[in-house]
């Protein structure tokens, strides 16, 4: 009682002042250091989970500021779903918004009121009713999705989204997202590790959805230019500001582009003295990638997009991409204040080139009260058959190679996305793939992301790959441009030859240490591939048949093109058809075609 009380009369003091003077009307920076929440959640009961997921127009508040965003269930952070390998997943999606958007261009950003769901790492089938995410749930419209989840599903952090291609990132960017973790079943896991997991240390679980949801400013990306491009109608412009402007152009002015955990700007953790946690970190973007640092605690890395690694190990900082998710555990051992920042430290610019990485603090870590005594676990359940290591996997038993080339935004293999059954590449079930992520741009990194099958990362190459250049066209390293150019190129707009700028190639012989590289043997859903570079990745294409799609995962290129659509198809069934190529090219050679080995392993679909 004499400590409710006292909560009351802190809070009365902290909890109405800290935010008290301002509004929308009396704007103020944002301050911070509210008490971290955690989304509320929805967990399967006996094998089952059954939801409906009401995608609305809401308020939603940070601190004083109220605005108006897309949102699941009337507000902000979206439900965190908790489910188990095996489970059956019904999820009904509703469509409330209205419906007066135009039809648009394919490939611009357009349709902001149609959406769908994406259940982002799952190993699940495309097909309706599960993660097909060619579905189109128009406004006033619903779908009835039905999962059935793996039963040898990995335990680990997920996430879902909206997918609507053209709409996707103003959608996630304004709130269509939310945390989905797949749990451990207890006899799977050691001591340490369940005693900091749930389901019966579900205290210990720290989960949090990071993302830039706020997003003002003056650039081309900013959520207000996307609310004017998409046509919609919240713009905060309306709203007249003590010192006499909008709230828009205050917004604007003081930079508010925060990143929020769970809908929160810098919340605070509370935690003693060695006490170990799990964080679960989810990089919904959409516009930078992470890279995390804690300094003066211990940050021991268990899992990356939802599979855990060999073993545990130490780590300085987590680099996550957008999409990506890692799973750490955390001691702070001395009382304190410490602050979860992301940076781009000066000395990893090498690996991650200029690709955006955002520069601010995170969260706060307050540490005090009686020091408890926890271990790091030493040892993680097992991977799947699925993930099993591939790196010694003979040559001549993989059974398809592919190559997917990132070029100049917005194509991917030298086109823009194209739908119906117009197919990139096609693979069958239960055969090994080698495919080869190539980076043409000479200085930012794209997050790949494939969904179906998550990939092994077996190589980093020399890249000997074309440099693409603004106009857009394709230039060899020399600066001579290429035979092999995009669909739609113009040479009245490209020169022949042009200064091209190699300072971020050479991946095959850096540091594998550095924060944009992931270590060598390591699963990934989501990867970015830094510029002028070329990675080997392989995978196991398991039991799933249908569309599976390729794409940047930096969402305003996906929307614009950034995306492909493959075919996975019964062992049966034939590999003839796929527009592997480009104008008779391949995607990922200039005119030395028969200079690079990569490539050449790269025979078009059917031949292998
Ligand atoms: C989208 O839906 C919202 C909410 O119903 C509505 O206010 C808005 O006019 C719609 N926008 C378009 C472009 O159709
Ligand atoms: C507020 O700004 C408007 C538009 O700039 C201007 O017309 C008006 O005089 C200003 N009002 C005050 C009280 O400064
Ligand atoms: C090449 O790119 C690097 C990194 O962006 C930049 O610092 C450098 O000035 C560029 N060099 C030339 C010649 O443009
Ligand atoms: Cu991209």
């Amino acid at each position: 009682m004499m400590s409710y009380l006292l909560f009351i009369a802190v809070c009365l003091v902290t909890c109405v002042s800290a935010h008290a003077q301002c509004s929308n009307t009396s704007p103020c920076p944002f301050k911070g250091g509210d008490d971290f929440i955690q989304p509320e959640e929805k967990s399967s009961i006996d094998g089952k989970l059954e939801m409906t997921l009401t995608v609305d127009v809401s308020d939603v508040t940070v601190e004083w500021l109220t605005f108006t965003r897309r949102t699941y269930n009337g507000g902000w952070p979206s439900p965190t779903l908790r489910v188990r390998a095996g489970d059956q997943v019904d999820i009904l999606l509703k469509n409330n918004l209205g419906d007066s958007q135009a039809e648009g261009e394919p490939n611009t950003f357009r349709h902001p009121n149609t959406t769908n769901l994406h259940v982002h790492g799952l190993h699940i089938s495309p097909r309706e009713p599960q993660d097909d995410v060619l579905i189109e749930v128009r406004p006033g419209s619903e779908y009835q999705h039905h999962y059935e989840l793996n039963a040898l599903q990995p335990a680990g952090t997920y996430w879902y989204h909206a997918h609507h291609h053209g709409a996707t990132y103003f959608q996630v960017a304004s709130g269509l997202a939310g945390l989905l973790i797949v749990e451990d079943e207890e006899a799977s896991m050691s001591d340490q590790l369940a005693a900091i997991s749930c389901p019966n240390n579900c205290d210990k679980e720290v989960p949090m959805l990071l993302g830039k949801l706020l997003f003002y400013g003056q650039d081309a990306l900013s959520f207000p230019t996307m609310q004017d491009i998409m046509g919609d109608i919240f713009v905060l412009d309306d709203i007249v500001t003590d010192e006499n402007i909008t709230l828009l152009d205050w917004l604007e002015r003081n930079d508010a582009t925060q990143y929020l955990t769970n809908g929160q700007y810098v919340p605070t953790i509370s935690m003693r003295p060695g006490e170990i946690r799990r964080f679960r970190l989810v990089n919904i973007g959409p516009t930078d990638m992470l890279e995390m640092y804690l300094e003066g605690c211990e940050m021991v890395v268990l899992a990356f997009d939802g599979v855990y690694v060999d073993k545990p190990y130490q780590t300085e900082y987590v680099f996550i991409p957008d999409a990506g998710r890692a799973d750490v555990a955390v001691r702070c051992s001395e009382a304190g204040s410490y602050q979860l920042i992301s940076r781009n430290a000066p000395d990893q610019i090498m690996s991650v080139g200029s690709t955006p990485v955002y520069d601010g603090i995170i969260a706060t870590i307050e540490v005090s009260g009686e020091p408890v005594e926890m271990s790091f676990p030493t040892s993680l359940p097992e991977r799947p058959f699925f993930n099993l290591d591939l790196r010694g996997f003979p040559d001549t038993r993989i059974r398809g190679r592919n190559v997917v080339e990132f070029g100049p935004t917005p194509y991917l293999n030298r086109e823009k996305m194209k739908t119906g059954d117009y197919f990139r590449y096609k693979f069958r079930t239960g055969t090994v793939q080698e495919w080869y992520l190539v980076n043409s741009d000479p200085s930012v990194g794209h997050p790949y992301h494939v969904h179906v099958n998550h990939f092994q990362v077996v190589a980093y190459n020399r890249y000997n790959g074309p440099v693409a250049s603004f106009a857009p066209a394709y230039y060899d390293q020399q600066g001579f441009l290429c035979d092999q150019q995009l669909e739609d190129f113009d040479p009245l707009e490209a020169p022949e030859v042009i200064p091209v700028n190699l300072t971020f190639l050479g991946h095959e012989t850096r540091d594998r240490g550095m924060a944009g590289y992931v270590p060598i043997g390591q699963w990934r859903d989501t990867i970015m591939v830094p510029p002028l570079a070329s990675i080997t990745i392989r995978f196991m294409a398991d039991e799933y048949p249908g569309t599976c799609v390729i794409h940047c995962h930096f969402l305003n290129h996906e929307d614009v093109g950034m995306m492909m659509v493959t075919e996975i198809v019964r062992p049966w069934q034939s590999i003839r058809g796929a527009h592997v190529t480009s104008g008779g090219f391949h995607p990922g050679t200039c005119k030395f075609f028969d200079e690079w080995p990569d490539v050449r392993k790269n025979s078009p679909a059917g031949s292998i």
